[in-house]
């Protein structure tokens, strides 16, 4: 993943000092863009350890529909924490968008099965895209995660808001548009999700996977990662071999996979570095 290195030195080399919702402050560049061939390995971190089942289970979650966080917390997962209410509500984010986005005319739109059935019936679509942006839902930047949930809308707007497939020579590509990227933090997750969703997608339409390109807006590290024992850390570690993804069955469909079908073998990375997140 030395694209990803290339990334860090690019923000740190490059970007300007910029405050942020958060309080925190970012070091931040607008417009980027990474390319993986998927087959070439399992685009996951190796100058770092990513806790690989926190991203296999939010990623499942988002398929399922769900938003509610107490299915995350009892599979030991807590990246969701810091946004959900007492009751473990985080309004109508990503599950929400994806599998049941809600019309004016009461219409209710699961884009993610139309995706499916679309790449299978018409794979040169130039419309195989799914958005969580959804304007009516977005939460209210002045308010807390909390009061946003209580009012009905989403408690983090959507960072990872619009990805599009394309299918050629029988291999399916995924580009996803991600408006605010913490470098440290959340990239190298939202990388490894939207790899293994295009893998889960290829193999429910009998495709193989080709690349996943990762393009940015604003892309940041916070000023709290700019630390000798964290970003600087990292950019002294060596990338190793890439692991590889097995998918033990096929599921009857996409939202049938379980964790125990997604094994990641000969992840061999260097260790963690913790960081502090920026709510
Ligand atoms: N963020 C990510 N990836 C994610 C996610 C959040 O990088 O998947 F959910 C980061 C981006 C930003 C913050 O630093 O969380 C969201 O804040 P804002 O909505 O102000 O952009």
């Amino acid at each position: 993943m030395r694209v990803y290195l290339d990334l860090l030195r690019d923000v740190l080399d490059t970007g300007i000092d910029k405050a942020d919702r958060t309080g925190v402050g970012t070091r931040s560049v607008f417009g980027r863009q990474i390319r993986c061939d998927l087959n070439e390995g399992f685009p996951l971190l190796t100058t770092k350890r990513l806790h690989v089942k926190s991203i296999v289970c939010e990623l499942l979650w988002f398929l399922s529909g769900s938003t509610d966080n107490g299915w995350l917390q009892a599979q030991g997962v807590r990246i969701w924490n810091e946004w959900a209410n007492a009751d473990g509500a985080l309004g109508p984010i990503y599950g929400a968008q994806w599998r049941s986005w809600a019309c004016p005319d009461g219409r209710v739109i699961d884009q993610l099965s139309e995706l499916i059935e679309t790449i299978r019936t018409r794979p040169d679509s130039r419309r195989l895209l799914v958005s969580a942006w959804n304007p009516a839902d977005l939460p209210d930047e002045s308010m807390s995660p909390q009061e946003n949930v209580r009012a009905g809308r989403m408690s983090l707007a959507p960072c990872h808001c619009l990805f599009q497939f394309y299918v050629a020579r029988g291999r399916l590509s995924c580009q996803l548009y991600q408006r605010s990227a913490d470098l440290f933090l959340g990239v190298p997750f939202n990388i490894a999700s939207y790899a293994l969703l295009t893998h889960l997608v290829a193999h429910q339409c009998d495709l193989q996977v080709g690349e996943f390109i990762h393009t940015f807006g604003d892309l940041h590290l916070y000023r709290n990662h700019l630390q000798e024992a964290i970003v600087f850390e990292q950019l002294r570690r060596e990338p190793r071999a890439l692991p590889r993804l097995r998918l033990a069955r096929r599921a009857p469909t996409l939202f049938d996979y379980r964790l125990e079908d997604i094994e990641i073998l000969d992840y061999n990375p260097h260790p963690g570095i913790r960081a502090p997140i920026a709510v």
